[in-house]
């Protein structure tokens, strides 16, 4: 009885290849239409005797299909799981992927190395807004209305105010709420009509700014010349040629001695052996009184320089526009 029906299903349970297969053939079964199942359901068609016999014959089959299931189901899963590894094989032995990690902007790290420089001789980093009124930007520091500077080609109004042309309001500011000694540098960003290979419209100052009894221009060069060296090498010397601002008297340009020729004179500096830095002077009279410094009692330096132009000198970069111009290319070398 059913040894016929349990060969053939036996059969087609070993020739089964892949486990969706398996799974359709158990219920095609064993689900509630399946072939056995409908065999145990005609059990009740039978005669009441033969029921029992029937009945166990039944189940024994059942029981051996459940089981020609199982280890179909393990033998297929054993394949797929090896398939899978094969497929999935890892060479542990490849270099990795590296990550690449960004860094920090060309004016960022100079101006990092100009602070570290001037915070080690005792000034102090003083921050200021870049939106500023005329007094602060001007008035103060002994820039009268006629004077070409403030004229509106120069400068970006928003009304009655404007963006600061320098971050000398910083220093004004500090004065106006401190008394000497006073020893400040004053980073920022600071914004002027002006486009070209030398010129950006919004570039980065820093100025200082020294206030104490006696104070003379030999203060002011022994200052600079040290930050010149730490900042381009110790060989380097400076020198100072006369110049004019509104809010120093004497007034300079700074030249710091050509690192490549050595001051002999080449192309780098236009064969003078010299090449310019920065601006400084020592604070006008003026500046004091606008702020209500006695200038009888009290003396100062001040000093301005360009962040970009100083990284253009320390790294040969011709074209200022190379700083905002986002190519990757260009800042991937600092
Ligand atoms: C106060 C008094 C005096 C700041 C100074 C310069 C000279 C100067 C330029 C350098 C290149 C501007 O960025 S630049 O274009 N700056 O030459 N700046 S003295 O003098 C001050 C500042 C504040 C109260």
């Amino acid at each position: 009885m059913f040894e016929q029906l349990k060969k053939d299903i036996l059969q087609q349970i070993e020739s089964v290849n892949d486990l969706q297969q398996l799974e359709k053939l158990r219920v095609a079964l064993l689900g509630k239409k399946g072939t056995i199942t409908e065999q145990v359901k005609s059990i009740g068609k039978l005669p009441i005797q033969e029921r029992p016999a029937a009945g166990r014959v039944l189940n024994e089959l059942k029981e051996e299909i459940q089981r020609a299931l199982e280890v179909k189901r393990e033998e297929l899963m054993k394949i797929e799981a090896e398939k899978l590894s094969k497929k999935m094989w890892v060479d542990i032995t490849l270099p990795g992927i590296r990550r690449r990690v960004g860094h920090r902007h060309p004016i960022m790290k100079t101006l990092e190395e100009i602070e570290i420089i001037f915070v080690s001789m005792g000034f102090k980093v003083v921050e200021g807004p870049e939106i500023e009124d005329s007094w602060h930007n001007f008035d103060a520091l002994n820039t009268p209305e006629w004077h070409p500077a403030r004229d509106e080609h120069d400068s970006f109004y928003l009304d009655s105010f404007l963006l600061r042309t320098h971050t000398s309001p910083v220093q004004v500011r500090t004065m106006l709420s401190a008394q000497p000694p006073i020893a400040i540098i004053s980073p920022g960003r600071v914004y002027r009509r002006d486009y070209d290979a030398t010129h950006l419209p919004m570039f980065t100052q820093v100025e200082g700014l020294y206030v104490d009894e006696n104070v003379s221009v030999a203060h002011l060069k022994y200052t600079l010349e040290k930050f010149a060296q730490q900042i381009f090498g110790s060989e380097r010397r400076i020198r100072l040629r006369p110049s004019f601002f509104p809010f120093t008297e004497p007034s300079f340009e700074v030249d710091v001695s050509c690192g490549v020729c050595g001051g002999k004179g080449c192309q780098a500096c236009g064969y003078s052996g010299w090449l310019e830095i920065l601006g400084a002077g020592m604070v006008h009279p003026n500046v004091f009184r606008n702020v209500g410094y006695d200038p009888e009692k009290w003396t100062g330096f001040a000093f301005g320089m360009g962040v970009e132009r100083i990284t253009m000198l320390k790294y040969n970069i011709k074209d200022m526009r190379d700083f905002i111009r986002n190519d990757k290319r260009f800042l991937e070398n600092f």
